[in-house]
Parts: structure tokens; sequence; C-alpha cells
């Protein structure tokens, strides 16, 4: 039956005020009452979590009635169902977009205590691995932004991406423990749990009307408990939540075992069901392929899609309306089982005939796939899923079916084309493919850039795309200008604001209004000052953690993300390489001072990133004790990326390295990141380097390389790269001074296989890209030695950033995708 909450209309307590003295007040009340301490020996920890109750407080009112709004109104909900949520910090963040910053801080001097100390404090919840976790982020406060009703549902990892640390220039993954002081955003709900079974077998059950079903037996049940958090968008617009469960066991302990002296194995239940939600896979852009992946991703697929059919029909009363009022996005494939589920919820749970269920269900689900790699494409065996999951199999194979009967009756299709669109892979010892499924269970799959989406038309999909051609579109990734802009780049804001007024912060597209400024000198100083002030606090920063000096007026030239080959760090180092050897070669020419800036993790069991990461520490470590190059060449891989950091490095970067071999990055967000702080890009034809390329104009960009078709024509040859590096005699004594061990004298080999695949088979394009990079590198070296039209570019950079909103990717799915108002 349908059930209107009957409080809505009840009297609540006056929102909290937002002055200084109600908020001091409260910190305190907060510190002594909640947190338990007296302010005369409260901890920096203590002062931290007694704040984000006060800010918290002031968003609850909001929240709620964020949610009454929903209800009341009868509109549609989107439901952004990811393994992935990056959110890193979230006091400044919810502080900024509710206006608290200044009374917060004031309330706290007052205190004594000092708010950007407190900032620093608070742990990064590092849910995700990068890009596609980050977005998820981003969408989440956008979605919120542009007032649409939604949740965020994932998995509340207790240790989310591992803490990188440096051993003699390796990388050592270390626990990461953010909730080690407790997690004062997040509100535990143990009304909303549910159980979610494994294994067991499907029973033919005949009901009383004589129907029969299907039923799922699960030998095995955990219980998946919510935790709610906040998330607020600018100006406090609109509070939607993020759902992330906890698994835990059905019995606590198991007291026969515990009675017959067995106490180990009485805890047995409970470890084994914490143990789906206790580790985010460190893992980006590879499949994870193990048992225990699969459990996640059927835990927190199930537990949400249950809770979103109870919300549902306890609004609505019947399941019809579903693709009406609720629209659930797949964040890439790994919440991809939640389509059989809804099937097994609709078909065995709710008696819904099998054809209006797959009518349904394809009118709730849009996917969104993020990479075309070969290796991340996410496909199960099918014995696995048999054995797990047995009526998501059968349901499987049932859709299977229908969508082969339909590709070989209306399409036409042949047995290759067959072979391509079955969810079934048979080649490779018989597979669930995961894409395929989330593509034929969806009514819209989307890529991530203008380039990707076209991609996947032609490679990954192209016969899916045939059978079914309205269904794919492009949504091009966008970064929420809050974070990325304003608060980590207060001064930046500030100067905008006072140039061409404080509007550009309700509607990023007004930012190309500093179009008309980017030639005017004392903007250009003004810009350039506070650049330079961003550059002195990142080279105190890495002055702090590396002990390394670095001269703020040197070109801070950045590569930041995950460690990958496609990426190329290998590329920047090895340029970096022959810059030094030219610098030594010839210390009389007028240099640029550059400092080359990295910082990523590697996937553990990356042998080849590991690998890259040691070496760019070897020549770091060769380069900047060399008195030949001093003042001219530093290298700094700073430990430990994560959000925080990106935060501080983002702002003081000039050049914005985005050089992955063209056709590999989907899209790439940092790109936009760096964009919007005012540095200039040096990347190639890649993801949404393209559209970056098309919004700021080729003139304030470079680009170099070879295209995705050229870079498809030389693999396709199997050429060898023995021309380009033959050609380049720069490019081959770098090559030759890695591998003949100068940067690794204790190791003489250590670089030996690595290089040696550039001269293999580079897959990557390494050698055939590197003369197109260092020419651009020269050409970038040319611009900063004429410091206005430097200024000029960086300027139009941020002035043409506006595209790159996540609101305006919001916006889109909300049109095309979820048929939501926005
Ligand atoms: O998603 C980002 C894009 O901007 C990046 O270009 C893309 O590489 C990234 C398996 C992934 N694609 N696939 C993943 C992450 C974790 C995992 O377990 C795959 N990440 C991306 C946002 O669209």
């Amino acid at each position: 039956m349908p059930q209107q909450p009957i409080v809505y209309d009840a009297p609540t307590p006056e929102p909290r005020a937002k002055t200084v003295e109600a908020i001091q007040a409260e910190i305190l009340e907060r510190l002594i009452y909640s947190v338990g301490k007296d302010p005369i020996v409260a901890r920096p920890h203590d002062w931290l979590a007694a704040t984000i109750l006060a800010v918290r407080d002031r968003v609850m009112d909001r929240w709620m009635e964020s949610s009454r709004e929903t209800w009341r109104t009868s509109r549609k909900r989107v439901y952004y169902l990811s393994l992935e949520f990056l959110i890193g910090r979230l006091m400044r963040d919810a502080m900024s977009n509710v206006g608290l910053m200044e009374p917060v801080r004031d309330a706290l001097k007052n205190l004594n205590v000092d708010l950007g100390d407190l900032i620093n404090l608070e742990p990064d919840a590092a849910l995700g691995n990068g890009g596609l976790g980050r977005l998820a982020a981003c969408f989440l406060e956008s979605m919120s932004t542009v007032k649409i009703p939604a949740y965020g549902y994932g998995i509340r990892y207790v240790h989310g991406l591992f803490r990188q640390e440096m051993s003699e220039g390796w990388q050592v993954e270390l626990p990461e423990e953010w909730l080690a002081h407790g997690n004062p955003w997040e509100f535990e709900r143990r009304e909303s749990a549910y159980e979610i079974g494994f294994g067991g077998h499907v029973e033919k059950v005949t009901d009383p009307d004589g129907s029969e079903r299907q039923e799922w037996r699960p030998n095995d049940h955990v219980l998946a408990v919510a935790y709610d958090t906040p998330i607020v968008g600018w100006r406090g617009a609109r509070v939607n939540t993020l759902r992330l469960w906890s698994a835990q066991p059905i019995d606590p302990i198991l007291l026969d075992k515990f009675n017959s002296g067995d106490h180990i194995g009485a805890l047995e239940e409970s470890a084994r069901a914490e143990a789906i939600t206790r580790v985010l896979y460190p893992a980006d852009s590879t499949a994870a392929g193990q048992e225990l992946r699969l459990r996640q991703e059927f835990f927190f697929s199930s537990a949400s899609l249950q809770d979103i059919v109870r919300r549902h029909l306890q609004q609505y009363g019947d399941l019809g309306s579903l693709p009406d009022k609720v629209a659930i996005q797949l964040n890439d494939t790994h919440p991809a089982i939640s389509i059989a589920e809804l099937m097994r919820i609709l078909v065995d749970d709710n008696g819904v005939k099998w054809a209006d269920a797959w009518t349904l269900t394809k009118g709730t689900f849009g996917y969104t796939n993020h990479t075309l790699l070969p290796e991340a494409l996410e496909s199960w065996p099918v014995a696995l899923l048999e054995r797990l999951l047995p009526r998501h199999m059968q349901i499987i194979y049932q859709i299977n079916a229908d969508v082969l009967a339909d590709a070989r009756t209306r399409a036409k299709f042949n047995d290759a084309q067959i072979a391509n669109v079955s969810l079934i892979d048979e080649a490779g010892g018989r597979r669930v493919r995961m894409g395929q499924l989330a593509f034929v269970g969806s009514h819209s799959i989307n890529g991530v850039s203008a380039l990707h989406t076209e991609l996947m038309k032609q490679t990954v999909f192209s016969d899916l795309h045939k059978l079914y051609p309205e269904r794919i579109n492009n949504k091009t990734n966008g970064i929420t200008p809050r974070r990325w802009l304003m608060q980590c780049n207060p001064g930046l804001t500030k100067l905008i604001s006072e140039r061409i007024g404080p509007e550009f912060l309700d509607n990023i597209d007004l930012l190309t209004g500093l179009d008309a400024h980017a030639d005017d000198p004392g903007f250009q100083g003004q810009f350039a000052a506070v650049k330079q002030a961003n550059k002195q606090k990142l080279a105190k920063l890495i002055k702090d953690r590396m002990g390394i000096t670095v001269s703020p007026d040197a070109m801070f030239d950045v590569q930041i993300k995950r460690i990958h080959e496609y990426k190329r760090q290998l590329l920047n180092i090895i340029q970096a390489v022959a810059l030094y050897d030219d610098i030594r070669a010839h210390p009389e020419r007028n240099w640029v001072p550059r400092v080359k800036i990295f910082a990523g993790k590697a996937a553990p069991g990356y042998w080849n990133a590991k690998l890259i990461i040691k070496l760019i520490n070897d020549v770091a470590k060769v380069i900047n004790n060399d008195p030949a190059v001093r003042g001219l060449l530093k290298v700094v891989f700073l430990p430990n990326y994560n959000v925080s950091l990106a935060e501080v490095i983002v702002p003081a970067a000039d050049l914005s390295e985005q050089i992955s071999t063209a056709g590999m990055e989907a899209s790439g967000t940092g790109n936009m990141k760096f964009m919007a702080n005012g540095a200039i890009t040096i990347g190639t034809m890649d993801g949404a380097n393209v559209e970056m390329h098309k919004e700021v104009g080729p003139d304030n960009i470079v680009i170099f390389g070879l295209s995705t078709q050229e870079v498809n024509e030389k693999r396709a040859k199997s050429e060898v790269p023995r021309g380009a590096i033959d050609a380049s005699p720069r490019l081959k004594e770098a090559l030759d001074t890695i591998a003949s061990g100068v940067f690794s004298p204790d190791d003489p080999h250590r670089y030996r296989d690595l290089i040696g695949g550039i001269y293999d088979h580079d897959w990557f394009m390494v050698a055939r890209d590197f003369d197109a990079y260092a020419a651009a590198q020269t050409k970038v070296n040319e611009i900063w030695q004429d410091k206005r039209r430097w200024n000029a570019m960086a300027i139009r950079n941020t002035a043409h950033v506006g595209f790159f909103s996540s609101d305006r990717t919001i916006r889109q799915y909300a049109e095309d995708i979820w048929s939501v108002p926005a």
C-alpha cells in the first residue's frame, strides 16, 4: 500500500543560527556533550569532531527538507550506483557550500583553534581509486547543486585506497585508516538493513493459484547496514544522501561453537561477513577478477535494489511506475549484476511477467562505460556465477536467449556477430560479459568523452550498437568548480570575482568574461601573482615532506594521476633524462628552469607501474644532486597522492601533462582541474583533451603526437619502433642511459626489460611520440619565455573551462537519460 510519512508537516526546531556566537557556543557544547572532552584537555581531533558536528547541524534542516520535498512532489529519484566514491575531505566542502567558512573560522579563533589546522586534520575518504571514483563524488555534489533528488549508493570500506610510502624509491602499500578517529559525518541506519544471499539453489514453487515460479534459496546470508552521509550542493541548494553499505553477520557470534570451546570458530561467520566491505580493491582500469570482488558487487547491488524497491513501493504501491519514478545509473559494469537482481525481484518476488519486467528494467537502468581497455572489461566465469548466484545465472541465460533471438531474426546477424553480442563469452572458458549485460539491460549507454563514445561504437560495442542504434550517447565528464576552483584556489576565486563580478560562482559559463582581460597587463600581473603564491605553498610542502628545495620561479610541470603505462609517465621521465643530457651538454643555452612534479599510486600487482615509480625516483636522485643542472631542473615524486594533495598541487601547476597514448584515456578529469586553475596543457588528442582543444582554441593548448587512427595503424602493422629510435639520437641516448644502469648503479639491469619493451613493440608509442613530445616541450619553453603570451593563455584556459563543469554534465544526464528536470 502506498504510504505517506505521517509527520512531514509537524513543526521542527528552528534551523541553527549561523552567527559566530552561536557557532562558537555550539562547538563548545558539542565538544563537551557529544565528544565528551573538557576544552582544557581537548586534542585537535576532538576539536575537529566538535566542529564537524556543529557544521553538520547546519545542514540537517536542508537535508530533511530535501527529502520531504521529494515525497511531497512525487519527483523522480536518481540512484547513482558506484563501487567507488573518492570524496576526500568533507568539512571545507560543506562549510563553503553553505557559507560557513568565515563564521566558523572566527568562532574557532575565539576558542584559540586554527580552522586551517583542523581542515588538514580531517582524513580523506578515499573510497575510490582514481578518476571513476572522483567523478562519482563530483556528480553527487552537482546533483545537489542542480537540485536533483539523488542518492549515491556504494560500499563503506573500512580501509579505503592504500597509503603509499616510499622505501628507497619503491612504492610500499600500507593500510589506510580513515575511520580511526570515528566519522562524525555519517549516520548509521540500523533500521535500513537488508539480508543479502549467496550460494544455495533454485527451487520451482507452485503458488496457491497454481502458477509456477522460481525461488532462490541461498545457503549463506549477510546483513547490509546503511550509513548515510549528507552531500550539500552549492549554496545549500539541496542536500542529497550518500548511502554506503556495511556488511555484518546475521549472527554476530555462533554460540554453539563458543560454548563447545571453539572460541575462534564462533567468530568465523562474523569475519566472513565483514570481509566483504573491509577493503577497496586497488586496481584502477583493470578487472579485479576475484570472488570477493564479485561478492562486493552483488552485496551492494542487492542492498541498493532492495532499498530502492522498498522506497518506491512505500510511496507508490506498485512497480509498474518504476521507470517513471526511478532512474538507476550504473557507474561502469561493477554494479551490472543489478540488472539480473532487479529482474529477480520483479519476476520471482513480485510476480511480474518476464516481458513486462524486462521493459521496466530497461526503462530504469542507464549504463556508463569508462574504459575500452580489454583488461578492464569485467567478465565472470559461468561456474563461479552458478555457484554464488545460481538464480542470477538462470536469468542471465534467459536474457541472453531473448537478445540472441532478436539478433538472429530481426537484425539477421551472422555467427560472428552473434558471438559478439552474446552475454556469454564462449572463447575463454565460458564467461559472463558484464558489459554486454549492462548494455542490453539499459535504455542508455554512454561514454565519457566524444572520442571515447565514438570508439565505443566502433570497437567493443560495435555489434550491439548495430542491434540497438539509439542507445549509445555521449556525456563528456566534468568536475565540480566548487572544490576544484573556489575551495582549492580562493586567491584566484577572489581575483576573478573582483574582475568580472561574483556571478560566475552561480553560473560558471560567465568565466568567459575573463577573455576580455586576458591581454590586460594589470590583470595578467594579478593572475600570475596568485599562481606564484600557490606555487610558494607547494614549494613549502615539497620542502617539508621531501627536503627538496624548489624555486617557485621555475616552471612547475606536473603529472599527477594513477601510474599506468598508457598514461605514459615513462614518456615524461625519459624526456626529463633527455633534457638533463641536453643541459649538461649545452650549459650555456638559455634554459627554462623546470620542476617536474609527479605523484600517483600504482596497483600493487602492476609491476611495470611500480618500476616506473622507482625510475622516477632514481632519476630524481641523480638530477637533484647534480650541481651541473642546479637551478635548472628538479624532479620530485610526491608520495601518497590523494584528493587533498591534488587540491594543493593543481592550483600551483603551470604545465599540465595529459599525454596518454591516443585512444586509451576514456576522458581524463585531472586535465579539466588544471585548466580551471590556469595551467597550460601539453597533451595528446585523447579523451576529453580533444574537447578542451576545441573549447579553449588551438592557440591556448599544446597538442602533439599520433592520433588514435595512427596508433591503430601502427599496431595493426606490428611495426617495430626501430626507425623512430634510430632517427632520434636524443631518445636513443636517453633510453641507453636508463637501460645501462646510470640511474641504478646498485642494480644496473633494473630497467633493461622496461626499456626493452620500447625497443621490442612499444605498445604505448613512447618512442614514436617522443620527438613530437620533445618538440612540444620546446614550444612550451618558448611560450614561457614570453610571459605575456603565457599569462594570456593561462587566463583563457580558466575562461573556457565552463563546459567542463560537472553541473553541465549532470544536466545532460538529467535531460537525456534520466528524464528528470534539473
Ligand atoms: O574513468 C574516468 C576517466 O576520466 C578515465 O579516463 C578512466 O580511465 C577512468 C576498473 C576503472 N575507467 N575505468 C576505470 C576503475 C576501477 C576499476 O576497478 C576500472 N576507471 C576509469 C572517469 O570517467
